[in-house]
């Protein structure tokens, strides 16, 4: 009796540690399945720190108006989006034929930047801030405007209040395919999907109207729905003005330092063609840029150039 007694109780105890050890399984797999799959809020977190580098990189870029940081381009010119899924902007006007496409990432300096479904951004431009337009044209007719801080953008925000201001670019996170939608399963040498631009971005209605992401003329900041699950941040005229201003008020202080006797003003077609000396104003040993939003970019500049007048009110 008593080794039978012995027998069931060592059954029950090793019972319990199998118990046990399926318990820890179980465990292990919950915790591994919570690391592997992000919850919603850490996918839309991604998709919003990917937008904000994206924009961050692409007005660091418009200061310059160019990736090799030389004169020939317009303070606050945009690039061509990558058309071909390289990763680079078409940069020659005779392949740049479209002014929405994908992030160009290589151009920018970037890596790879993916939303929170693993998707590659898309972006478009106003065709007036194009860095395709030679700055030699620049102010010639209303489509090849002077690019100054009073340019106003081309792309038009679209929320559910309406329609809301013109914004110089957006960026567009595609999200995952939706029903209808048909992807490459693969990655181009660029790490992006390959498809044509409607497997990734949808139309949405307000107020009875329809606008849609695909014409690169719209940034539709909307929660997503059903057929539409795209994500913006836009670009305004006033941040991408608050760097290449920044870098205008630059250009004055080294063309004053360069050059014994200068005034300051930049030496090159740029300053002229856009205009700047309207956009530039003297406020106390400030040389200040005022933005459309209303802030402004300031520097201390012992000289300013000779056309530059007072700041108003100041
Ligand atoms: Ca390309
Ligand atoms: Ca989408």
């Amino acid at each position: 009796m008593t080794a039978l007694r012995t027998t069931r109780q060592r059954q029950r105890g090793a019972a319990l540690l199998i118990a046990i050890a399926l318990l820890g399984l179980l465990a292990i797999a919950t915790l591994a399945r919570a690391l592997s799959s992000p919850a919603g809020t850490d996918s839309e977190l991604a998709t919003e720190r990917a937008l904000a580098r994206a924009r961050d990189a692409l007005a660091a870029y418009g200061a310059l108006g160019n990736r090799d940081g030389n004169q020939l381009n317009s303070p606050g010119a945009l690039p061509c989006p990558d058309l071909d899924n390289d990763g680079t902007s078409e940069e020659l006007s005779s392949l740049c034929d479209s002014h929405i496409g994908r992030l160009p990432w290589r151009t920018l300096g970037m890596g790879p930047v993916l939303d929170g479904a693993g998707e590659c951004l898309w972006y478009a431009r106003s065709a007036t801030f194009s860095n395709n337009i030679p700055t030699s044209q620049r102010g010639d007719s209303a489509d090849r405007p002077a690019l100054n801080p009073a340019t106003p953008g081309g792309i038009v925000e679209v929320s559910a209040a309406g329609v809301g201001p013109r914004v110089a670019a957006v960026l567009i996170a595609p999200g995952a395919a939706l029903p209808g939608q048909s992807r490459s399963g693969g990655f181009s040498d660029s790490g992006c999907r390959e498809g044509s631009i409607e497997q990734f971005l949808e139309a949405a209605t307000v107020g009875g109207t329809a606008y849609t992401h695909t014409d690169g003329l719209h940034a539709i900041a909307l929660q997503a729905h059903d057929g539409f699950n795209d994500r913006v941040l836009t670009l305004t005229t006033s941040r991408l003005f608050a760097s290449a201003g920044a870098r205008v008020l630059g250009e004055i202080l080294l063309a004053a330092e360069g050059e014994s006797g200068s005034d300051g003003t930049p030496p090159y077609a740029w300053w002229i063609k856009n205009q700047w000396c309207a956009h530039v104003c003297a406020s106390g040993m400030q040389g200040v840029v005022n933005l459309a939003d209303g802030s402004r970019v300031a520097r201390a500049l012992s000289v300013l150039p000779a056309c530059v007048g007072g700041c108003t009110g100041s």
